[in-house]
């Protein structure tokens, strides 16, 4: 599914052309219809239909970079169905925190201006908005073409392109598209456009492997009787089903998934990008818009890289967003002196205050509630109080740091500004965690070197084995367990298959009788050490939620976990020594 959303200022026709798109009217809230001005997000779908390849845009300036994916094999043909899910926000500067929650997760979005009104205030926020979001695919709409002249209809639009380009730059893909919501023109016009650029996202996305973890920001919560707790918003990458395990932050909480509904059908499963609206189960925390729902991480993700930052305080990198022209003020002068600003990342945000950590452009930003967004999101922020977009800023470090903490960090910093940011993240976890150097570390990093590809890349094991190894995959985490009892006897692998296995490393015993496959064990580590820090105490119910084994599996695993040097027991406590 293709995301699309809608930007501009107020009243210039936003949702007057989702209307006339999609038949819908997302203007739902009574206010919204005693006012006539949209305040919070709105919801739509529209189904089109591929055109045919090498059709193209009426478009200024739109060539696109030569790595599009267009010119790949194409594997959506002409005809091809695209589902867009729609999302309309409020062009009123008041609610600017709303239309930043829906301009998250988009693939391609609408820059609406009126052609009475020209570039306003809030035309060139909202494209700055998206600029930060990094949206890249940005259609012009030159809306209510019907009011004006095509003098000035025409100024309108190349005052608008120039300062467009401006905002996103030379890389992006920009189109103009002149329409009249109220009496259709250029309606299919711009539909053929969306098509366009809605093919070039499929397309895009059918060569690339989903990335394993959704994340989903709540922008919708209610309760249907009966049924139970509704959250809805766009998931963005992995994949969810019936019955998955998803969890809840801030609170780490996991929620069974009871039911999925995208576009207004019940489905088993979805893989994002899509709008869906979640059956959940009932947990000890409410559900709240701005939570972030996230698929369980794989020990894949968790390496060495962050996937999902959940804290009160960050350690941010800052950048400026440039202006449509030269009036705006520099991001740097703003913020160095530091003060209260507001964060926002999808539909969440905070307000707290930011420090400049000595070196542009490093900054502290910490905030009363814990705030959680996926790793490497860029964060948007906004004057305190106000709707004016500062820039943007991405999180390199989660969690609280001394005076002699931050003063080692901005020493690194200092020398590598250019350096990748997940590498940035890395270095200061590596310097703030140093590992330590005694005889339980050394065994643990040697267990971490052993075994952390994920698939053994051994040579081909012989049928016997093969089957051995698969009857334990199947087994999962319910283990195989020697010797078992006469009805489960045939499902069982010879006892010297299982040896040999453990020998080569695919089994690992739990005790002398239990033995799991390495990757499934691996994995229940990673969800038991999940957002764990070295120092902190694991509990046994902490460990048997996470990995859903019972009391009779849990001990041994965790025993497990101790010689391999994850944990340690200190009289009745657990501490983790190290994380994988
Ligand atoms: N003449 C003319 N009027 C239009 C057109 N499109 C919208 N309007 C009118 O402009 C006004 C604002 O339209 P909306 O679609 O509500 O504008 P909006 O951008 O959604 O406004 P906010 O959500 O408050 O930011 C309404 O009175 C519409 O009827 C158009 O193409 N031509
Ligand atoms: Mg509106």
């Amino acid at each position: 599914m293709t995301i699309l959303g809608l930007a501009g200022h107020v009243d210039h026709g936003k949702t007057a052309l989702v209307k006339a798109l999609t038949g819908i009217d997302t203007d739902r809230l009574p206010e919204e219809k005693a006012r006539g001005m949209t305040t919070d997000l709105g919801f739509a779908a529209l189904r089109l239909f591929a055109p045919a390849s090498g059709q193209s845009i009426t478009a200024a300036g739109s060539e696109g970079s030569p790595s599009e994916p267009a010119a790949r094999q194409n594997p959506i043909q002409e005809g091809f169905p695209l589902d867009i899910g729609v999302i309309d926000v409020p062009g009123h500067e008041r609610y600017i925190r709303n239309m930043v929650a829906g301009a998250w997760s988009l693939d391609l979005a609408l820059l609406v201006v009126a052609a009475d009104d020209g570039w306003m205030e809030q035309s060139e926020n909202h494209a700055r908005v998206l600029s930060a979001a990094g949206i890249s695919r940005v259609i012009l709409v030159i809306a209510k073409i019907d009011k004006v002249s095509s003098d000035r209809i025409a100024a309108v639009k190349t005052d608008a392109l120039s300062r467009a380009r401006a905002i996103f730059g030379n890389h992006a893909r920009l189109a103009a598209v002149e329409v009249s919501a109220l009496l259709g023109q250029g309606i299919d016009e711009l539909k053929n456009s969306i098509a366009l650029e809605a093919k070039r996202v499929e397309i895009g996305r059918s060569g690339v492997t989903a990335s394993r973890t959704g994340f989903l920001f709540i922008d919708r919560v209610f309760s249907k009787p009966g049924t139970g707790r509704i959250a809805c918003g766009t998931l963005v990458g992995g994949k969810l089903a019936l019955d998955d395990q998803i969890i809840q932050s801030p609170g780490k909480t996991p929620l069974r998934i009871k039911g999925i509904e995208s576009l207004g059908k019940a489905v088993s499963s979805i893989s994002g990008s899509a709008r869906v609206a979640l059956n959940l189960s009932k947990a000890k925390n409410e559900l709240r818009r701005g939570d972030l729902l996230y698929t369980t991480l794989s020990l894949e993700e968790q390496g060495k890289t962050p996937v999902l930052f959940s804290e009160r305080e960050f350690l941010l990198k800052v950048e400026s967003l440039p202006y449509s022209d030269a009036s705006g003020t520099s991001t740097a002068e703003v913020l160095k002196k530091g003060g209260e600003i507001e964060v926002a990342v999808g539909t969440a945000w905070r307000m707290g205050r930011i420090t400049p950590l000595g070196k542009n452009p490093w900054y502290r930003f910490s905030c009363t509630d814990e705030l959680a967004f996926p790793a490497f999101s860029p964060l948007v922020l906004i004057r305190h109080g106000g709707a004016e977009i500062l820039g943007r800023a991405w999180a390199v470090y989660q969690g609280k740091t001394d005076r002699i903490q931050r003063r080692k960090i901005v020493d690194i910093l200092k020398s590598r500004d250019s350096v990748d940011l997940s590498e940035i993240s890395s270095i200061i976890r590596i310097t703030l965690f140093p590992k330590p150097k005694n005889e339980t570390e050394r065994k643990s990093s040697e267990v971490v070197s052993v075994k952390t590809p994920l698939s053994h890349n051994l040579e081909p094991l012989e049928p016997a084995l093969l089957k051995a190894e698969k009857l334990l995959q199947t087994a999962g985490k319910h283990c195989i367990e020697y010797p078992s009892n006469a009805s489960l006897a045939f499902t069982m692998p010879p006892r010297k298959d299982m040896d040999y296995l453990c020998a080569k490393g695919i089994a690992i015993p739990l005790d002398r009788h239990l033995f799991i496959h390495r990757e499934i064990y691996l994995e229940l580590i990673a969800a038991t050490l999940y957002l764990k820090r070295p120092g902190e105490s694991l509990e046994i119910s902490e460990a048997k939620e996470r990995t859903g084994f019972s009391r009779k599996f849990v001990l041994p695993f965790l025993n497990r976990m101790e010689r391999d040097g994850y944990i340690k027991r200190d009289g009745e406590r657990r501490v983790i020594l190290t994380l994988p």
